[in-house]
C-alpha cells in the first residue's frame, strides 16, 4: 500500500516547496501536486517540514576504548538517532593492533548486526599503518566501505607518522576511497601533557590546555600539503577551531581535494565550560573530549563556514562514556575517557541554532545533515535526498513547539547530555525509514525491524 504525505514543506538541499510525497514498497514513487488515492494512507503533514532521513557521518558504537567501553551500543545508539531524525548511521568500525583491515571491519558488523535500527554503513578506522593495508584497503573497498580513519594524535596507541599518512593517501588514491583524519599534533600534545602533570596539574581544565587550537591548525595543514602531494581526497573529521578552517581555505587554493565534518559540541558550546585552573567535577569531565571546546569567537566561525559551504557536514562524534562509573574513575585528565554523546539531538540542534536562528537556510540544514553526507560517501540519490526511486527515508519536522531539553526524555545509555537546559524550536514529529513508520508524533515504534547495512560507493568531493 503506498502513503501520501500531504500539505508539508517538501525541503531538500535543491530547494522547498509545498508538495505532497508519495512512497511505497520503501521507495519513493512521485513528489508534487498529489491527491490520495482510494485506500491510500494520508498523512496531514500541513506547517511542517518533509525532509531527507538524517545521515550521522561520525558515531562510536560499541567501541572498546580507555580500558572500558562507550555507553551506547548499536541497539541504544541508533533508537536514540532514529527518534531524532537520523535514519542512517556511519559508525566508525575500527581496527585495533594485531587485527588485518578486514577482521576489524567483520568485527564491527557482529556488533551492529540485527542490533542497529537505522541503515547503517561504516568508515574504517586503522589505529595504526602497517605496509599490508595498501593491498587490504582495495578488499574493505570491495566490501562496501570506502571510507578510512587515521589518527594524527595518541601517539602510545593510534597516531600515524608523516611517512605513514603519505603511502595511506597513496593507496586510497588507488583503491578509490578517502580517510577522514583526526588532525591534532599528537607529539606536541604529550609533550604539554607531561608538563601539566609534572607540575601537579591533574584536573579536567587542563585537558584544553594541553590542545591548543594551533596544533589542529598545524596538523591539518601539513596534512593537506602531504595529501596535495598525490592529489588525494581526504577529509577532517571534528574541525573545531577558525583558524583550522583557515587553513583549509588556503589548502583549496592550492587546489586540495579536502572536505570538512564539524559537530554540534563546536558549534554551540564553547571553553568557559572548564571553568577554572582547579575544577575537575563531573560537570567538568563530561566536556573531554578531543578536540576540546574551543574560546567563543570559534564558534561564529564555523557558523560563518557552514552557511558559506567552508564546511560540508555535521556529525556528532557521538562517543557516550557514563559520568558515573566512566568518567568519574580516571586519575588525571589525561585518563579521563574522551567523548561525548550527541546523536539524538543533531537534527534538534541544527534546526534551532542554524536555521530557527537564521544562521543557514533549510536547504542548507539538509545539505550539512543528510545530502552531502550521502554523496560524499557514495550513497546518493538512494540516500540524503528525495526523489522518485530514493528509499523513503523521511523526517516530519514540526517546527512549532519550543521545548526543553532534558536527558531524561531521551533515548541513549548514557547518563548527561552537553544540551540539558537548552532550548529547541520545533520537533522530530514523524520518520519514515525505508517506508516504515519508525516514529509516530515523536514516539519511536515498539517493533523495530533491523537496519540494513549499506555499501558505500566511491567517495565524490564535488560538494559544498
Ligand atoms: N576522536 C574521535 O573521533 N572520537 C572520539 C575521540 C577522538 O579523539
Ligand atoms: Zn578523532
Ligand atoms: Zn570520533
Amino acid at each position: 500500500m503506498s502513503v501520501l504525505l500531504s500539505g508539508g514543506m517538501v525541503t531538500t538541499a535543491a530547494g522547498s516547496r509545498l508538495a505532497a510525497v508519495r512512497f511505497s514498497g520503501g521507495r519513493i514513487t512521485d513528489i508534487g501536486d498529489l491527491v490520495g488515492r482510494l485506500g491510500e494512507e494520508v498523512v496531514d503533514c500541513s506547517g511542517c517540514l518533509v525532509l531527507p532521513g538524517g545521515i550521522e557521518t561520525h558515531s562510536h558504537l560499541d567501541l572498546e576504548a580507555a580500558g572500558t567501553v562507550t555507553a551506547d551500543d548499536f541497539a541504544t545508539g541508533t533508537r536514540s538517532a532514529l527518534v531524532g531524525g537520523t535514519t542512517t548511521v556511519l559508525d566508525f568500525a575500527t581496527q585495533f593492533h594485531g587485527e588485518t583491515l578486514m577482521e576489524g571491519l567483520e568485527r564491527w558488523h557482529a556488533k551492529a548486526r540485527g542490533r542497529a535500527v537505522t541503515d547503517y554503513g561504516f568508515h574504517l578506522a586503522m589505529t595504526q599503518w602497517l605496509p599490508e593495508f595498501a593491498d587490504e584497503m582495495a578488499e574493505v573497498v570491495q566490501a562496501g566501505v570506502t571510507s578510512f580513519k587515521l589518527y594524527m594524535a595518541y601517539r602510545s596507541s593510534m597516531m600515524v607518522g608523516d611517512d605513514e599518512i603519505y603511502a595511506a593517501l597513496q593507496a586510497s588514491t588507488r583503491v578509490g576511497a578517502t580517510i577522514g583524519f583526526h588532525c591534532e599534533n599528537g607529539l606536541v600534545i604529550d609533550a604539554l601533557t607531561r608538563e601539566e602533570l609534572a607540575r601537579g596539574h591533574t584536573w579536567a581544565f587542563y585537558h584544553q590546555r594541553t590542545r591548543p587550537t594551533a596544533l589542529e591548525r598545524e596538523a591539518a595543514g601539513r596534512l593537506s600539503t602531504i595529501a596535495e602531494l598525490v592529489d588525494a581526497q581526504h577529509y577532517i573529521v571534528h574541525l573545531s577551531a577558525g583558524e583550522t578552517l583557515q587553513e583549509v581555505r588556503r589548502a583549496r587554493e592550492r587546489g586540495s581535494k579536502v572536505v570538512v565534518e564539524t559537530c554540534p559540541q563546536y558549534l554551540l558550546l564553547d571553553n568557559r565550560l572548564y571553568g577554572t585552573p582547579g575544577s575537575d567535577d563531573l560537570d567538568v569531565r563530561q566536556y573531554v573530549m578531543s578536540p576540546p571546546l574551543r574560546a567563543p569567537a570559534n564558534l561564529e566561525a564555523l557558523w560563518a563556514g557552514l552557511a558559506d559551504g567552508d564546511i560540508q557536514f555535521v556529525g556528532t562524534d557521538h562517543c557516550s562514556f557514563n559520568l558515573h562509573g566512566q568518567k568519574d574513575q580516571a586519575k588525571d585528565f589525561a585518563a579521563i575517557p574522551n567523548g561525548a554523546p550527541g546523536l539524538e539531538l543533531r537534527l534538534a540542534l541544527l534546526y534551532t541554532y542554524g536555521v530557527s536562528d537564521e544562521r543557514i537556510s533549510a536547504e542548507r540544514f539538509v545539505a550539512v545533515t543528510s545530502e552531502n553526507a550521502a554523496r560524499y560517501f557514495g550513497l546518493y540519490p538512494r540516500k540524503g535526498t528525495m526523489l522518485p526511486g530514493s528509499d523513503a527515508d523521511i523526517v516530519v519536522y514540526d517546527p512549532g513547539p519550543t521545548w526543553t531539553v532534558s536527558h531524561d526524555d531521551l533515548h541513549d545509555n548514557v547518563d548527561h547530555t552537553p544540551y540539558e537546559g537548552r532550548t529547541i524550536q520545533g520537533r522530530v514529529r514523524d520518520v519514515f525509514l525505508r517506508g516504515h513508520h519508525v516514529v509516530s508524533d515523536g514516539v519511536l515504534a515498539d517493533d523495530l525491524a533491523p537496519g540494513e547495512f549499506l555499501e558505500c560507493g566511491p567517495p565524490n568531493s564535488e560538494i559544498t
